[in-house]
């Protein structure tokens, strides 16, 4: 069911990409993806709304204001679980090589998936935006940042249909105080953010085409406004670690869902099928 085996090799980033994706904290890269593999890719998201679950296994369903509102963000936490050609998306070797040389490491794993829909005709303002975040604040079961993203779009992204934008150089600002993935308003949290001096808060949105990916460092800043064209945002964000990443109890709380199934102690490596391999 592997949409593909092997990394191709024209996808990966070039010596200058690798020290932009340093200096910035993001980098987008060619198209990864078909538009024939779109088409079957879409129509497996759709099964998973249907819940037809094709190995039988139940996602996470993390829906923004709940299931029965058509305009909320739907966020499904490990579609990988669930659907066998999603799986191969979350687990592709172009995604795995790209991550590896971006985060310059010989071992990258799935952390988890998120299965994203973000429906058309919003309002402007308050329809399934996402918040200004960095995904290491939800990932203190972590040791250290060793994590990037590899967000997969499934349709074409710009401005008018609410695509990511990044926060570039916020990657070297360590945790910031205002952090909210579910905040809809996203010019008070801006406000509110304690930028570091010499630094600016500007942002970048991340325009691509169907089967191109952006891939984010686990403490860029990002978030992305309303879908306000007649049709829905589809893609998945990849969540991967390098293969030196570590648990570590979360003493302000909320243990994070995947690091609940290590059920291990401080050091222990992310290891097992939990969290395939995708590279090498
Ligand atoms: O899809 C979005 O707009 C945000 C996704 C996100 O937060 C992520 O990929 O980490």
């Amino acid at each position: 069911m592997a949409l593909s085996n092997l990394p191709q090799t024209q996808c990966l980033p070039k010596e200058e990409d690798i020290r932009f994706f340093e200096m910035s904290g993001y980098w987008v890269s060619p198209k990864i993806f078909s538009d024939e593999q779109l088409e079957r890719i879409i129509e497996h998201q759709e099964k998973i709304y249907r819940e037809e679950y094709e190995t039988g296994a139940e996602p996470i369903c993390n829906w923004l204001e709940g299931v029965d509102n058509p305009r909320a963000l739907r966020k499904t936490d490990n579609s990988h679980w669930s659907d066998l050609t999603l799986r191969s998306v979350a687990t592709d070797p172009t995604l795995g090589a790209i991550a590896a040389k971006l985060m310059k490491v010989d071992v990258i794993r799935l952390w988890h998936d998120q299965l994203l829909y973000k429906p058309g005709r919003g309002t402007g303002k308050e329809t399934a935006n996402v918040g200004w975040h960095q995904d290491y604040v939800y990932w203190q079961n972590c040791m250290e940042p060793t994590l990037i993203t590899a967000w997969v779009a499934f349709t074409d992204v710009d401005l008018s249909n609410g695509c990511m934008q990044v926060v570039p150089r916020s990657n070297q600002w360590g945790l910031v105080n205002v952090n909210n993935f579910f905040e809809q308003n996203l010019e008070k949290q801006q406000a509110e953010m304690e930028v570091p001096e010499n630094e600016v808060f500007t942002t970048v949105p991340l325009i691509m085409k169907a089967g191109q990916a952006s891939f984010h460092h686990a403490l860029t800043i990002h978030g992305s406004g309303a879908n306000v064209t007649e049709k829905p945002r589809r893609s998945m964000a990849v969540h991967l670690m390098t293969g030196n990443t570590r648990y570590r109890f979360n003493p302000k709380g909320g243990q994070h869902f995947n690091a609940r199934i290590l059920n291990g102690k401080d050091g222990d490596l992310y290891t097992g099928d939990s969290w395939p391999v995708l590279y090498p």
